[in-house]
């Protein structure tokens, strides 16, 4: 059953989810005191006023915080959720009550997704706020005509900023964006941490199988690809990781993790994750020598990596075992289990990240906005970085939530530090 408001202010799975989306945003705002401390700042001055904030990111208790601290901040907001997989229905919900004009439901198909992202842009934003770089894409493919009205944009995550980067370089983006992914207070802690835990976490939900002692494959030993390690590894796991750049696998290596290629690990692996933001990583052949009973999910952003494609040519007959969880048998007999159909693991199989490191992923993406909305004309239309002293205060901020006292360097510390005059 889907809840529509007569004049399109929001569509979403079930309005009488929200008693219990706000109860799941009330928590995350408990565990997100960065951009909390900065709601209760803003919320006075209101620097948003006056814009009009689009976003199209993944609708979880988090974004719920981060949309509510736009708003507080003076911004009218409109969303949709960048995967068909991932909007938490009870989470949209409450933010439907709340007046966010939102279109976003778990399930959707490809039409619905982009019908979703084309009711956000009808009410012509200022700014448009990315997770993959969709709502972007739609701007420039599909609404030139906003480009006027348009200051600036962001993007959440590394695949989005890479083609962000492509575009630019071409001369064809059309407008300043602010590469959120970038930030050390996003990158080294999100994709890192984040994506770890989340990983592991849509991985048990989706099978409750035992990690300890398993083969547990990780395609990439980026960020993303080493926290899945480091936390597989915690749960008693033998790692493997597959690369393409050889500093990336002379690290994993060094950190105890046995490196191979895909063709080596399809036939010892028990667990596949693929975190590489490429496509085809795991292809006909790699299934075919896979052991019976492996199982194989996706974390990057796109649902490209594992090509389905290819299995499902080898596949004789399909059970869904348990949420998120399709056996394949194939001719052999062999059963291979895919989890969320290959999308994101972390956000269709579990909530993503925790609150906890979504607060500082999310208190850059509303600095963000908040520099284009006070700067956004000067920018040139490229891809640009995040002061690096926000990262350092973001950090502080987070660190004192936590309790955690620092030392300060003395005068003479930091003369010393550039007084060249001074031998060994
Ligand atoms: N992502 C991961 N967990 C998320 C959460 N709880 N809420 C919203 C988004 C979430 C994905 C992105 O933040 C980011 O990790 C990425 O790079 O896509």
């Amino acid at each position: 059953m889907s809840t529509t408001a007569e004049d399109l202010q929001f569509k979403v799975a079930d309005l009488s989810l929200a008693d219990e989306g706000r109860l799941l945003i009330d928590w995350a705002e408990s565990r997100m005191p960065v951009l909390m401390q900065l709601r209760e700042k803003f919320a006075k001055t209101q620097p948003l006023k006056g814009h009009r904030i689009t976003g199209c990111l993944h609708v979880t208790k988090e974004t719920a915080v981060l949309i509510r601290t736009l708003k507080a901040a003076g911004a009218e907001v409109a969303w949709s959720g960048c995967n068909p997989l991932s909007t938490h229905d009870a989470v949209a919900a409450a933010l439907a009550e709340e007046g966010i004009r939102i279109f976003a439901w778990y399930g959707q198909n490809t039409e619905e997704f982009y019908w979703s992202i084309d009711r956000t842009l009808d009410f012509k934003p200022t700014l448009t706020l990315d997770d993959g770089a969709d709502l972007i894409f739609r701007v420039h493919f599909e609404h030139p005509d906003l480009f006027d009205g348009i200051v600036g944009g962001s993007e959440e995550t590394t695949t989005g900023v890479h083609r962000l980067r492509a575009m630019a370089a071409d001369g064809k983006l059309m407008y300043p964006v602010i590469a959120v992914n970038d930030a050390e207070t996003k990158w080294d802690f999100d994709n890192v941490y984040g994506t770890g835990q989340s990983s592991l976490d849509g991985i048990l939900r989706a099978t409750s199988v035992l990690l300890a002692g398993k083969n547990f494959v990780t395609a990439g030993y980026g960020h993303c690809g080493k926290g899945c390690a480091m936390r597989a590894k915690g749960m008693g796991a033998n790692v493997i990781a597959t690369e393409v750049k050889p500093t990336a696998a002379l690290k994993a290596t060094l950190e105890g993790v046995r490196v191979m290629t895909m063709d080596e690990a399809a036939k010892v692996g028990d667990v596949f994750i693929t975190t590489t933001g490429m496509k085809d990583v795991i292809v006909k052949r790699h299934f075919e020598a896979m052991k019976d009973g492996a199982i194989v999910c996706n974390t990057g952003h796109y649902d490209c990596e594992l090509n389905l494609e290819d299995l499902n040519s080898i596949t004789v007959s399909k059970r869904e075992m348990r949420d998120n969880c399709v056996e394949h048998t194939l001719k052999d007999g062999k059963r291979i289990y895919v989890l969320a159909e290959g999308r994101l693991v972390n956000l269709a199989a579990a909530e993503g990240h925790p609150s906890e490191v979504m607060d500082m992923s999310f208190a850059n993406q509303f600095q963000a906005m908040m520099l284009l909305a006070k700067d956004g004309e000067k920018l040139d239309k490229g891809v640009h970085e995040l002061p690096e002293a926000l990262d350092q205060e973001i950090a502080r901020i987070k660190l004192d939530s936590m309790g955690i006292g620092l030392d300060e360097l003395t005068p003479e510390q930091i003369a010393y530090a550039t007084d060249y005059s001074q031998g060994t």
